[in-house]
């Protein structure tokens, strides 16, 4: 009997990826999508059955917000029986918040989601386009013993994928244009494809896919800096419904030791504010307590983003707001690894 086919479902979203260059007008417009295969035969030698979807009207993901990331859940979802694993086609610019959205919203995950883009559109001589997507989509159809080697989201570009909750995208310009600073990549693409076991996310068998598509908007995020005035500051945790508000701190952690700061913090946990801290870094980890100037947040129960990104950081507040997580559990729930987004 032949092996059954591994069959991959593409989501298109729109992004670079699927540009053309009109080489009359100069402008980059999108392509159609269903003349992805004829454009690509590279994809017919890939052991395995393509399909495709596409959002009706791609869009640039700086339009993206979380009624498209539900879309996205949704189609797989839908999806999720009939096919073996996904690659999602997205704009590179906001692609690590909806990477790292999706691995909130589909919890107990035991198929690929692989996020994909490119710098250049796929009809450009120099496309990095290609080979993100071919790889993407072998990564994709990985199979082990009758299982998907890998079982998480992840984010592939420019030969290396990485967890999707761990990425930042760092360059407007390299192809290399994301950076996993606190987790090692998950599989490198070279004259070999290595996949680090170590380093992937196993599921529990035995637990069923739950999607979430309930995210909460009600957050903020506000970065210090130098000169930062009380009036800001309070400005933003004075928004109406505001639920909670992602402190970008610098360092390990740390924020200035003024009254005011002290005050309105404090002011706004009173009224059930939740305030995370989260290190504007892209390395390394808050340390709430190390130096003089994080002990107020300390002391005032501010929840440690520890060594999450600002993007995962966004995405599992809106997903725990959207959850009703309790207030009393907040803290505790926020700073536990989910779907290993943090140390
Ligand atoms: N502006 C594009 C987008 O994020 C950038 C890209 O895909 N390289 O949709």
């Amino acid at each position: 009997m032949s092996k059954p086919e591994t069959k991959i479902l593409l989501i298109y979203t729109g992004g670079t990826i699927g540009m053309v260059k009109d080489y009359n007008s100069g402008a980059l417009r999108a392509f159609d999508f269903n003349k992805l295969l004829k454009n690509i035969p590279e994809l017919n030698q890939l052991n395995c059955k393509i399909e495709s979807v596409s959002f009706e009207t791609p869009i640039d993901s700086s339009n993206m917000n979380p009624v498209h990331w539900a879309s996205i859940a949704t189609i797989i979802e839908d999806h999720y029986e009939s096919h073996d694993g996904f690659v999602v086609l997205h704009g590179s610019d906001t692609m690590a918040y909806s990477a790292s959205a999706l691995s909130f919203m589909l919890e107990n995950l035991a198929k690929p989601v692989i996020f994909t883009g490119s710098q250049l559109p796929i009809g450009d001589l120099r496309t990095d386009a290609k080979e993100n997507l071919i790889t993407s989509i072998q990564i994709a159809a990985l199979r082990e013993k009758g299982k998907p080697v890998v079982q998480e989201v992840g984010l592939y570009f420019e030969y290396k994928l990485y967890r999707a909750n761990r990425t930042t995208k760092i360059n407007a310009e390299h192809f290399q244009a994301f950076a996993s600073m606190n987790y090692p990549p998950l599989a490198e693409s070279g004259v070999h494809l290595k996949v680090y076991q170590e380093n992937l996310l196993r599921p529990n068998p035995r637990k069923r896919l739950q999607v979430h598509k309930n995210m909460d908007s009600h957050v903020a995020v506000l970065k210090l800096f130098p000169g930062l005035t009380r009036e800001v500051l309070a400005g933003v945790l004075h928004i109406p419904d505001l639920k909670a508000l992602i402190l970008e701190t610098y360092g390990a952690g740390n924020a200035p030791t003024e009254n005011w700061l002290t005050e309105e913090l404090e002011r706004a946990k009173k009224k059930g504010i939740h305030i995370i801290n989260v290190t504007q870094c892209s390395g390394g980890s808050v340390i709430m307590g190390q130096y003089e100037t994080s002990q107020h947040l300390k002391m005032l129960k501010v929840v440690d983003g520890k060594d999450i990104t600002t993007e995962a950081a966004l995405a599992k507040l809106m997903y725990l707001i959207g959850n009703n997580v309790s207030s009393k559990l907040f803290k505790t729930v926020f700073e536990t690894s989910l779907r290993g987004e943090m140390n």
